[in-house]
């Protein structure tokens, strides 16, 4: 039997939006690109943003702790009926699912500690000149969840948002070129040159979110640095995990 035809088909909990095909934020948008590299069946649950809290604990999924002290639970949420496991956080369910289904492998020559790593890195390079993707990823919401968004994403990074900062673009753009070094340091298409990982994965969910939710002339201005890094990137991996 090739792959795993023979396993229960698994929930992803990721949330809303009003595009065409809602996927829009990154980190449910990990696991989605890894159940299906992996050939993974497996259904979404999407949940109103504003909802995601009391839907995720209303499953038994771990809560975590907002910057002032309450417990909050985020999605991605994967459940798995073939083991009973409920996997909260992206890096979490990407172990996970690496241990229980080791086909196709996305922490290839035992790498997850490394990219545990890169993934920590990365994040560093994008958090500083989030706020103008959030006030767009606000616009692709529905109105109380772009409510709840504002309340509880200004906690860490604080109002007021603007779509257009020139600082936050230039920040934006000197993260995408120390990435882009990072690139360059290997021979081949993927961050490890010839070999798929999950820091190819990461770098896209994040990518796919810019696109997603930006206006087209700022998705273009993302795709126009590093030489077309960036888009060629997002459709590499999409190609390569069945998602294209
Ligand atoms: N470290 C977590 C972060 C997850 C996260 O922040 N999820 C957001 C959506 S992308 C969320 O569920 N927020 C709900 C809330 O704050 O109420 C992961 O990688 O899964």
């Amino acid at each position: 039997m090739f792959g795993y035809s023979m396993t229960q088909t698994l929930v992803l909990y990721d949330t809303l939006s009003n595009l065409p095909g809602n996927s829009w934020s990154p980190n449910p948008a990990k696991p989605r690109f890894i159940l299906s590299y992996k050939g993974l069946p497996f259904v979404t649950v999407w949940v109103e943003y504003s909802d995601i809290s009391i839907a995720m604990k209303a499953i038994g999924a771990k809560p975590n702790k907002r910057s002032d002290g309450s417990d909050f639970c985020t999605v991605p949420v994967l459940s798995d009926p073939n083991t009973g496991a409920l996997i909260t956080d992206s890096l979490e369910i990407a172990s996970y699912l690496e241990k229980t289904y080791p086909e196709k492998p996305i922490f290839p020559n035992n790498s997850e500690s490394l990219i545990r790593e890169f993934d920590s890195a990365h994040i560093k390079l994008i958090i500083p000149a989030v706020k103008s993707i959030f006030v767009r990823s606000t616009e692709i919401l529905s109105p109380v969840s772009a409510k709840f968004f504002i309340k509880i994403r200004s906690m860490d990074v604080p109002l007021p948002w603007d779509a257009n900062y020139d600082e936050d673009w230039a920040l934006l753009e000197k993260g995408h070129n120390i990435a882009y070094e990072w690139y360059q340091k290997t021979d081949g298409k993927w961050f490890m040159g010839d070999t798929f990982s999950y820091a190819d994965i990461i770098v896209a969910c994040w990518l796919l979110w810019f696109k997603r939710v930006l206006k087209e002339d700022e998705w273009v201005r993302i795709s126009s640095w590093n030489e077309g890094k960036w888009a060629q990137v997002l459709a590499d991996v999409e190609k390569e995990c069945g998602l294209a």
